[in-house]
């Protein structure tokens, strides 16, 4: 497999499920501002659309969307337990998770990534996402991750997000800072994913870890 990629993007999240099941993929850096593959030929020559994640399979296929690539990566390997079962109730409740990250937090980033372009959009999109983050504080109390003891693809990939609200080498870039002070549980959380040997080497190989 070959799996395109931009550090501290949302393509993060897969590699830390790359990293956590050990399953082996080339990764393919990309610079998803300007869309040039590592030999500065444009992206746009493999993807019509542009973005990270990608996974090439072994067929030559290619697959899509990061939370539909963590799934395929967590059900090639049950043993990591990185996915419920399918058909189960708590694999609807991961689904759940994946599809709020990706609407309610991943997008609600954007008007703060893009914010000179976003104006004014600003003032409404920032405290929407800083109270998402509030909710999803009151759901990780009592919890060690976001489905309870076991980390999942949910947790890799809000632990990619959460970095863009709350990382220095972010704050450099970009002004989409999200007030983690009164969230306790999700500081707490954040801490015990970074800790992970998986997240600690994903961020180690992509320059992130001292930053
Ligand atoms: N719907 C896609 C969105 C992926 C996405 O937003 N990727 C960003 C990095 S986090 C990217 O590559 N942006 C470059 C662009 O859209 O031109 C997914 O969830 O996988």
């Amino acid at each position: 497999m070959k799996l395109y990629h931009a550090p501290g993007s949302c393509s993060q999240a897969i590699c830390i499920v790359l990293q956590e099941t050990g399953l082996n993929a080339e990764i393919v850096t990309v610079d998803a501002r300007r869309h040039l593959l590592p030999d500065r030929t444009s992206f746009y020559e493999v993807s019509d659309l542009g973005y990270v994640p990608l996974l090439q399979l072994e067929d030559g296929t290619f697959l899509r969307e990061g939370t539909v690539i963590a799934q395929y990566l967590a059900d090639k390997s049950p043993e990591s337990q990185l996915a419920p079962a399918h058909g189960s109730i708590e694999r609807y409740r991961l689904l759940e998770w994946l599809n709020f990250l990706s609407t309610e937090i991943h997008k609600g980033f954007i008007p703060l990534l893009y914010a000179v372009a976003a104006g004014k959009w600003v003032d409404t999109a920032g405290p929407k996402l800083q109270s998402r983050f509030g909710w999803i504080d009151s759901q990780l109390a009592g919890k060690r991750f976001l489905m309870g003891d076991n980390f999942t693809i949910a947790d890799a990939y809000l632990f990619a997000l959460t970095g863009w609200g709350t990382a220095s080498w972010m704050k450099s870039v970009y002004n989409a800072n999200i007030d983690l002070s009164a969230y306790l549980h999700v500081r707490e959380w954040y801490e015990l994913v970074r800790e992970r040997p998986a997240v600690q080497q994903v961020l180690q190989e992509d320059g992130l870890l001292a930053l």
